[in-house]
């Protein structure tokens, strides 16, 4: 049986171009500085992203709290939307090894922050308060169904920052995939922040790792903090070959997984059961509910499982699909036939 899994673009494995590559590469001990296929993929994602510096940590969830931490210090407080990577999936890492106080306002259905409630939540001086110092943006926006957020959204972020003296952090996680859908340069993006957070290994298929860019000097500190968590890595250029192919052969293809996104969710708009808002559709996430009294998630996800089809599910009532480098086309069209039947066993 043909598995289409659908679960998440965490899930892609590695390009026959990326294991020659892994096999191949030159290495040495990173912790030192040494070794020159790191040391490669840094300056190239630097240079990508038009930021000074770039370091290569072991995931997203380290790239983010490696970057949480060099903002901030034990007590300060980092705003951030009620739906973010960080706030729901990290495990609270910020909080319990940093000491960093969340503070959440409720993300619009577009992944964005409204800026009134962003304003209200910039504490003022005052005794009783922790001191805001940063807050973190999330493109595309994962628990909003993917939804990617423009330039001119996060360069009104951006000025509220200022305004108040803050830093801003972006959850890039699908940061590439944003750029595809905008159809800008990842670099315009990331002008918008002072740190940036992009995986390898999520729609551009590396086996393992993220990267963190930003200004030279903000680099060297997250390099001490990601030596204080363990993420000092010795001849992990293995893995940084990978990611260099990811970076040089992986960001233009992103626009099939849109499209077959697309095509997903237009098949499902026309299947009777599913509920899909097609327009709410803008990268490689589809987000499914079930329509009807009487709707049973779990018997649907069982049926879809038992015919190969793999989604996840992200609440009680919410599956997710995500599109990437093993699903193609005709793919989507085998697991439309699934959901079609799934929803009629059910
Ligand atoms: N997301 C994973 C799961 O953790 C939910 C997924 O399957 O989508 N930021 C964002 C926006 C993410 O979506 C993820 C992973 C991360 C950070 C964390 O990356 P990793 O898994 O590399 O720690």
């Amino acid at each position: 049986m043909r598995v289409i899994d659908l679960r998440s673009d965490t899930v892609t494995l590695p390009s026959p171009e990326m294991r020659e590559a892994m096999y191949r590469a030159e290495l040495g001990d990173d912790v030192y500085g040494e070794d020159p296929t790191i040391n490669r993929l840094e300056a190239l994602a630097a240079t990508k992203l038009g930021k000074e510096a770039a370091l290569f940590v072991v995931s997203g969830t380290m790239g983010n709290l490696v970057s949480i931490l060099t903002h901030c210090q034990r007590g300060d407080e980092v705003i951030m939307g009620n739906q973010a990577h960080t706030f729901v999936y990290e495990a609270g890492g910020v909080s319990a090894l940093g000491g960093v106080h969340v503070h959440t306002i409720p993300n619009q259905p577009d992944g964005m922050l409204d800026l009134v409630d962003l304003e209200n939540a910039v504490r003022g001086e005052n005794v009783h308060f922790p001191t805001t110092r940063l807050i973190c943006l999330e493109n595309t926006h994962n628990r909003c169904g993917g939804a990617v957020l423009t330039v001119e959204q996060m360069a009104a972020v951006r000025q509220v920052a200022d305004t108040h003296g803050l830093a801003v952090h972006l959850d890039g996680a699908r940061l590439f995939n944003a750029a595809v859908a905008l159809g800008v340069d990842v670099s315009a993006i990331a002008a918008q922040v002072d740190s940036v957070q992009f995986c390898l290994s999520k729609g551009l298929a590396a086996p393992v790792g993220s990267l963190i860019a930003g200004s030279a000097s903000f680099i060297k500190e997250a390099r001490h903090i990601r030596k204080m968590v363990g993420g000092g890595m010795r001849q992990a250029g293995v893995l940084a070959a990978a990611g260099i192919v990811a970076l040089e052969t992986m960001v233009e293809r992103l626009a099939h997984d849109h499209a077959n996104a697309r095509r997903l969710v237009e098949g499902l708009a026309d299947i009777a059961g599913y509920r899909v808002n097609p327009d709410a559709v803008q990268s490689n996430i589809v987000m499914i509910e079930l329509e009807g009294l009487g709707a049973d998630y779990d018997a649907v996800g069982a049926a879809l499982e038992a015919e190969g089809v793999k989604i996840s599910r992200m609440s009680a009532r919410r599956f997710r699909a995500v599109t990437h480098y093993g699903i193609d086309s005709s793919d989507i069209d085998l697991a439309l036939a699934v959901f079609s039947r799934a929803v009629r066993v059910a």
